[in-house]
């Protein structure tokens, strides 16, 4: 049974029991009618609970049918049943109410949480706005500038906020249902929320203030607007106008491409571990070796410090060593700060630093961050195979260099295992999980749950120059020096692609960091002869004048204090190495631009495909947009090929 009406005394206590997240499909839409119906007609029934069994309350509509026409009894009708009922119901909320979870919440009477709950309308992060009254209800239980932030900006609340702002009735200091009992005792009557008035704009200017910050924010997404709107309009509208222009809204939204694209980007997150390998029982990791503490080498350690670990970070020498420690604690200051760490002393505790690969010998898991050398590498690997347990696992966070030859320096290459980390690895959500032939099946599955409690969005990669991310990039950025060749010049190549919805142009991103590690790699690749025919040297002639980018003052631009500015230098460089090829310049419209980047993204991503090294179309399109801030809406690159394609 999706939802079981059972009898308590003069109480009904409806539950909701369709795991995993009790999402709202057309069976508990219809069990929740026949709910109503049911208690409607048993009259000595005083009250009605409603509450989840497992471990959330209901955590939305259910998104998998959103692809489909909806089918009635639809949400909207079924909220509107229980606000219409003759006699009270009270949602119990523990876990998360979220989506259509809450506007359900918001059409009972009454409101009950477990002080960890936390509810909130994120419809916005899938492209939508809330579809079965949510920008109604809210704005007459909570204050418009709350209820905008909740909407516009799709964050959820704690259960504190929301009884402060008068979401929650009240906040369970124990069992929830006899919480939900003892309202009902002390006399509670039916309350129905669209009854209410809204709750008005203060005047300060705060509603305008959050919009804009919103708007912003949200780059291209098409949906913050549209809930704003949605919103502004509730508050004037009578209540029944407002509900079908909000019905109305969703489900224009819901077939769009951006919501299409949204909901592609939200399922590929959740399927891109699952692998027959991750169900082996993992080995217990409590603590962990991080070798180098360099930026990368600190994100990592302090990562791992915030998520639960013991972390023993090890340098070369104490100057180093010091240096490393103090990234990490500026690291965790800032986060605890920002009220990220509630006991950072404890955290701290859970630190140590060393020298001596000594440390290591309680390590149950050991990550290196050193430079970016094969012998150095080996070099690591082979003290630290001294040093560790048999059974510890050892891990290279390299972002480019042959795993599979990193592992075979090991009398047991089954424990090496590639984990990539993005810059800066305590907030980039990637990690790209690079699997070795050698990699034993248990090491995955311990890598899978590592990635999990890391808070990471993991994708498996196999191994080749660059794995699945830097070989995309790699490819779009020598399309971009092409373009220059063929007569774009940076500035509009950076704005096509904002204008698209990346955050920064290739070119912009470039001169933040990496100038002068990219150099170093393709000269790397040059001295090996591997690099590809019409090689174009314009990165090179920059690098060689000591343009490194923003940390030298001058990169694809000239830097002049906060102000960017088109470089003369680097124009004559690119008309220089134009005539070098025999080329002649050529006009480029942005859409033109955007065609040859996603086109020779698509291109290589297809490659990475057929040579097995992404598993497929969607993990491509994850790595993209969590690691290289792909435009969230666009669905990564491999989506965005096909709407282009099709
Ligand atoms: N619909 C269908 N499946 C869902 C789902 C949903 N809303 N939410 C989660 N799942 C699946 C997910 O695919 C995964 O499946 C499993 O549940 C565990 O999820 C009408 C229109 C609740 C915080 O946007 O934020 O309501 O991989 O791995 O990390 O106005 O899931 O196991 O097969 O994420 O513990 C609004 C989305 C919908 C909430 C739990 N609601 N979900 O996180 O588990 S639109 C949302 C989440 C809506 C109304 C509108 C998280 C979570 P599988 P998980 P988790």
């Amino acid at each position: 049974m999706t939802v079981l009406v059972e009898r308590r005394g003069a109480y009904a206590i409806v539950t909701i029991d369709n795991p995993p997240v009790n999402a709202v499909s057309l069976a508990v839409r219809q069990g929740l009618m026949a709910a109503v119906a049911q208690t409607e007609a048993e009259k000595d029934i005083a009250a009605v609970v409603l509450s989840c069994a497992g471990r959330t309350f209901v955590a939305g509509a259910d998104v998998k049918e959103f692809d489909k026409p909806p089918v009635a009894p639809h949400l909207p009708d079924v909220i509107a049943a229980i606000e219409a009922a003759s006699k009270p119901w009270i949602a119990v909320i523990h876990g998360t109410a979220l989506g259509g979870g809450l506007e359900l919440a918001m059409g009972c009477h009454h409101r009950v949480a477990d002080a960890t709950a936390r509810m909130g309308l994120p419809e916005v992060t899938l492209g939508l706005i809330p579809g079965a009254g949510g920008t109604v209800r809210l704005p007459r239980l909570v204050d418009a500038e709350l209820a905008l932030t909740m909407i516009a900006g799709g964050k959820p609340i704690s259960a504190q906020k929301a009884k402060d702002a008068g979401l929650i009735d009240v906040i369970a200091d124990g069992d929830l249902l006899q919480t939900a009992f003892d309202l009902v005792t002390r006399g509670v009557a039916c309350r129905p929320t669209l009854a209410m008035h809204v709750r008005g704009v203060t005047n300060d200017g705060a509603f305008e203030k959050i919009s804009s910050d919103l708007l912003r924010k949200a780059r291209g997404q098409h949906s913050v607007a549209v809930a704003i709107d949605a919103l502004k309009r509730a508050l004037i509208m009578p209540e029944a106008d407002a509900l079908a222009e909000e019905r109305a809204t969703f489900l224009e939204l819901k077939t769009s491409d951006q919501a299409r694209a949204l909901r592609h980007i939200f399922f590929a997150e959740r399927a891109s571990l699952v692998d027959p390998r991750a169900k082996l029982s993992p080995r217990p990791i409590e603590r962990i070796g991080v070798i180098g503490g360099g930026t990368m080498g600190a994100g990592i350690a302090s990562l791992c410090l915030m998520r639960g670990f013991a972390v023993t970070l090890i340098e070369r020498d104490m100057t180093s060593l010091q240096a490393g420690g103090e990234r990490v604690h500026t690291v965790l200051e800032a986060s605890s700060k920002r009220g990220l760490l509630p006991d950072l002393d404890a955290v701290l505790a859970r630190f140590r630093t060393a020298t001596d690969y000594a440390a290591l010998s309680d390590a149950d898991l050991v990550i290196e961050a050193v430079f970016e050398d094969m012998a150095v590498k080996k070099q690591v690997f082979t003290e630290l195979e001294k040093v560790t347990r048999p059974d510890a696992i050892l891990a290279t966070n390299t972002s480019y260099l042959d795993v599979n030859e990193i592992a075979s320096c090991l009398r047991d290459p089954s424990r090496a295992i590639g984990l990539h980390f993005f810059s800066p690895a305590h907030i980039m959500k990637l990690l790209e999980i690079v699997l070795p032939e050698s990699v034993a099946d248990d090491v995955v599955s311990t890598a899978v749950k590592l990635s999990k409690k890391l808070g990471k969005i993991g994708v498996f990669s196999g191994v080749c120059d660059g794995f699945i991310g830097n070989r995309i990039m790699s490819a779009y950025r020598t399309e971009a020096d092409r373009l220059l060749i063929d007569g774009a010049d940076p500035e509009q190549v950076d704005a096509a692609m904002r204008d698209y919805g990346f955050p920064i142009g290739v070119f912009e991103m470039q001169d933040l960091a990496g100038l002068d590690i990219a150099w170093a790699m393709r000269k790397r690749r040059l001295a090996e002869g591997k690099l590809s025919q019409g090689y174009i040297r314009i990165a090179d002639r920059l690098c060689e004048l000591g343009r490194f980018g923003r940390k030298s003052g001058a990169g694809w631009y000239d830097y002049d204090g906060t102000k960017v500015l088109p470089s003369g230098a680097v124009a004559t460089i690119i008309a220089e190495e134009r005539q070098a090829m025999g080329k002649t310049a050529v006009a480029f419209s942005n859409e033109e631009v955007m065609s040859r980047i996603l086109g020779a993204m698509h291109l290589e991503a297809q490659a990475v495909l057929a040579e097995g090294i992404a598993r497929s179309a969607q993990d491509i399109d994850v790595v993209m947009v969590n690691g290289y801030s792909f435009p969230r809406w666009k669905g990564g690159p491999m989506f965005a090929a096909q709407d282009r394609l099709s």
